[in-house]
């Protein structure tokens, strides 16, 4: 792993951040609500929606613990202007999951789905891409219980809140809506190098009337 080569700047050499971005030193909390207990007998990762069998799939802990396990290195970027770059994730691929329960072809979104109704929804793209990964571990250390034990979605190259901490299960759509954040004045894509922060932001494409 290691932090993404930077640009020199007068002698050190500056990590990449997206505009208005400042580094982090640290790992900060942010989340709304409540940190969810784990119960691993009531835990499920539930795939639904629109599946190409139209089936819906479901993994125990157990199950899910044995789906094959990948790393990806990206950086965490939250819209309240602090940005993590360059941790090493561990979990299972966005893309291991599209393999075992594929979706219909009109899929064109996911919601993702978290503990207490929280949501964020995602392009299929942002979610079939290379490094969107259901992480169970930061730099090789299991997951705390703030930071979305047992399960969190990181998307690298969008904004952190379109990763959902102590994720439950996606849901495949056939047409966009938006989740939780992006009800409540977010951008709809969220993507941190053309700055998409908030809704009125958004140019006709981006996303669902509001
Ligand atoms: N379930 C849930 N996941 C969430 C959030 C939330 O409010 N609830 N906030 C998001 C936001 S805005 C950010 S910046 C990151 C923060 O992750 P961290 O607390 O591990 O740094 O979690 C994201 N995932
Ligand atoms: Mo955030």
């Amino acid at each position: 792993m290691g932090h993404p080569v930077g640009r020199e700047s007068g002698g050190a050499v500056q990590p990449e951040l997206p505009p208005g971005q400042r580094l982090q030193r640290g790992w900060p909390v942010t989340h709304y609500g409540p940190v969810p207990k784990f119960r691993p007998e009531r835990w499920e990762f539930r795939v639904f929606g629109a599946t190409a069998d139209g089936e819906k799939r479901c993994w125990t802990h157990d199950e899910f613990s044995a789906l094959p396990y990948g790393t990806v290195v990206g950086d965490l970027h939250c819209v309240t202007k602090f940005s993590m770059l360059g941790a090493e994730w561990g979990g299972v691929l966005a893309r291991t999951i599209l393999e075992l329960a594929p979706p219909a072809p009109a899929v064109t979104h996911v919601m993702v789905w978290a503990e207490y109704g929280f949501s964020a929804n995602l392009r299929l793209e942002d979610f079939a891409a290379e490094r969107t990964i259901f992480a169970t571990h930061k730099d090789g250390e299991l997951l705390t219980a703030e930071h979305g034990f047992p399960l969190r979605l990181v998307v690298p190259h969008l904004y952190a809140w379109k990763g959902p901490k102590w994720v439950r299960g996606i849901e495949y759509m056939t047409a966009d809506r938006r989740g939780f954040w992006e009800e409540r004045g977010y951008h709809n894509v969220g993507d941190p190098w053309r700055e998409q922060r908030y809704s009125y932001q958004e140019e006709p494409g981006d996303g669902p009337e509001l």
